[in-house]
């Protein structure tokens, strides 16, 4: 097995004008005593997600930022993926919410997309990319696998969690207690893979 590259304290960019993201990678980051500063706190700009995979948009927003901000950063590419709308909106679940970031419009297209079939299981999956000013990368994916619920339930979660319902419970992601998320979820089980290789041991 290739060498992970370590990380360890000091200051770590966190990749993401997503407040909901911002959110939980903040909560999943706090025990490994970094400084975190996010993207918006410093002005970065947005890169335009021209990648064909969740691993090269993660990719491209880690670096974007480490680059700019000469630091390393931390960028998590992530989305619900529908079998039965043969992986939509997969790699575009942003972007299905439009301009306004409309995630109730954005489940509605997703619901208007399943009428009349049987098949309502989807993913999540997020990919967490760490990068470092000089361009070097590390990259980890999770995923949690469930089906998918009509009408929306739950204010706890953000974007689809509120028609998402994990496999082996009856809640949705909107409905189950963040800590709880952060148990089960794609972006923890990402982040685990990565404090496994990248980060030293937890403090405190
Ligand atoms: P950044 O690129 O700035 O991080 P973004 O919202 O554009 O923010 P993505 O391109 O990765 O991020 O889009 C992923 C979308 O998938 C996101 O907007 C959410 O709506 C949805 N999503 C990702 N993880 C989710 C989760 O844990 N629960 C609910 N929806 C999620």
């Amino acid at each position: 097995m290739t060498e992970r590259r370590q990380l360890s304290g000091g200051r770590l960019v966190l990749a993401t004008h997503n407040k909901g993201k911002l959110r939980e990678i903040a909560e999943l980051v706090a025990p490994y005593g970094f400084s975190v500063v996010s993207a918006g706190e410093l002005g970065l700009p947005e890169p335009e997600e021209t990648g064909s995979t969740f691993e090269a948009n993660a990719v491209l927003k880690a670096v974007a930022a480490a680059t700019s901000a000469n630091l390393p950063a931390l960028a998590d590419d992530s989305g619900v993926v529908v079998a039965a709308l043969h992986g939509d909106p997969g790699i575009y679940s942003a972007r299905w919410a439009g301009p306004a970031k409309d995630f109730a419009y954005a489940m509605k297209r997703v619901e208007d997309g399943l009428k009349g079939k049987s098949d309502r299981s989807a993913y999540f999956v997020a990919v967490l990319a760490l990068a470092w000013p000089d361009g070097h990368t590390e990259v980890f994916r999770g995923e949690v696998h469930g089906n998918l619920v009509w009408p929306p339930r739950g204010e706890k979660g953000f974007g689809y969690d509120p028609m998402f319902v994990p496999e082996g419970r009856s809640e949705t992601f909107g409905e189950i207690e963040p800590g709880e998320k952060h148990a089960m979820s794609h972006r923890a089980k990402a982040f685990s893979q990565l404090t496994e290789a990248c980060f030293g041991r937890k403090t405190g």
